[in-house]
């Protein structure tokens, strides 16, 4: 896979995507990582421009980011992440780990001219409903979470299955971990984790994602639910 960012701050990457497991992947060559700098490619010393109508705020010219972006490929999957984006997802990272090209537009101060998101195939895409200062901490966050589902770069594939979020399209909450010591501060590590019967010991773990999903995140509990009961409805055709 062949990652493409276009920023005012280069500097900001390869960052957290520089160290550890996910360091290694790019040292590696899993995938590669060009950085554009926006700044190359400013007119007459400028990059943006005053928003129409007023309003406050710059935007990024429309002349300058054509400038960085149309020597791109049409095929890639172009990304432009922005607070008014569709939420993203562990499925759209599993998605875009599959594609040969991603491209990320960051944004910086009040957004980008419009114009250029009709010129090219880019979706919005938002981490949340929160406001950043631009879109290179988003787009970080959405390479880490595609680029670790890359073969080779989790070193134990199974460690993926058991994610927050692995079971698309129902998922459930991680559940709690320990390690040793198995008494600390007075707690205990839970006894059935102890007891060597895996059969129990999974039925726990269920039991304790579900609990878990249930209390802090009902709207992943309903969708279980409702995906369980049809599943189920499913099996009885
Ligand atoms: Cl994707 N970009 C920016 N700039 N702010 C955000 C965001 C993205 N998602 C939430 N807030």
């Amino acid at each position: 896979m062949k990652i493409t960012v276009l920023t005012l701050f280069p500097e900001i990457f390869p960052g957290p995507l520089g160290v550890s497991l996910i360091g290694k992947a790019l040292q590696k060559g899993l995938y590669t990582l060009q950085v554009q700098d926006l700044k190359s490619f400013a007119i007459q010393g400028r990059v943006d421009a005053p928003p129409c109508g007023g309003g406050g705020g710059m935007l990024l010219s429309a002349e300058v980011l054509d400038a960085a972006l149309s020597p791109l490929p049409q095929s890639a999957t172009w990304i432009y992440p922005s607070p008014r984006g569709k939420a993203f997802s562990q499925e759209k990272a599993q998605e875009w780990s599959q594609k040969e090209q991603l491209i990320f537009l960051c944004g910086r101060y009040e957004g980008v001219d419009a114009r250029i998101l009709e010129k090219y195939p880019f979706s919005e895409v938002s981490l949340g409903d929160y406001v950043l200062m631009g879109g290179e901490g988003a787009a970080l966050a959405m390479i880490e979470a595609s680029v670790r589902l890359l073969p080779g770069v989790v070193g134990d594939p199974t460690s993926l299955l058991e994610d927050s979020f692995a079971e698309t399209p129902a998922p459930l909450l991680e559940h709690p971990q320990y390690a040793s010591p198995v008494c600390w501060e007075e707690r205990d590590v839970p006894s059935i984790l102890l007891s060597g019967n895996h059969g129990a010991i999974d039925q726990w773990k269920r039991k304790q994602a579900c609990a878990l999903t249930r209390r802090r995140r009902p709207d992943l509990w309903n969708r279980y639910v409702a995906h369980r009961l049809s599943t189920l409805s499913e099996s009885e055709d």
